[in-house]
């Protein structure tokens, strides 16, 4: 099984600061532990962060084009904003899994809305980095139509 894991704006930061929020884990060690786990699984994963949109969405149609089968999506800011991101999701039909470190729906209330969410199979939120390996054993399990 191919996934992909997608991670949106200011995420490269992580670790680096506001760790009482986002945990003190860096991008690299999240990707390194879910390379471990993907593993375990028998699955491959494709690592992918940009701050700008159309790079995520040229990223999701690429997916498309690769046959990937999984996307474990952490949209950032753009949750809130981005109609495109949607559409871009909604037009591939890769299961996507939304991951957000934070609680979404315990902050402020511009984060509680999510544009993506709609076209997921599913939303992890305030679990931590810990979110991305439940959102890749839900994407496995959800592979194998369990
Ligand atoms: O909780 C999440 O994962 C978010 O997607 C993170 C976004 C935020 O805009 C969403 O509402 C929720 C922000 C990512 C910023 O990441 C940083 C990490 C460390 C230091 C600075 C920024």
């Amino acid at each position: 099984m191919d996934i992909l894991c997608l991670n949106g704006p200011n995420l490269n930061r992580l670790g680096k600061r506001e760790p009482d929020i986002y945990g003190t884990k860096t991008l690299d060690d999240v990707e390194a532990r879910l390379g471990e786990k993907a593993g375990e699984l028998g699955a491959r994963i494709s690592f992918f962060q940009s701050n700008h949109e159309g790079c995520l969405i040229d990223r999701i149609h690429e997916a498309a084009d690769e046959g990937m089968e999984g996307i474990i999506f952490n949209p950032g800011a753009f949750t809130h904003t981005s109609v495109a991101l949607r559409d871009a999701v909604a037009s591939v039909g890769i299961p996507t899994v939304e991951v957000h470190i934070s609680n979404i729906h315990t902050r402020e209330e511009f984060r509680h809305h999510s544009f993506i969410a709609p076209v997921c199979i599913g939303q992890i939120a305030g679990l931590g980095t810990h979110g991305y390996e439940l959102a890749l054993l839900a994407l496995h399990r959800y592979g194998k139509g369990e």
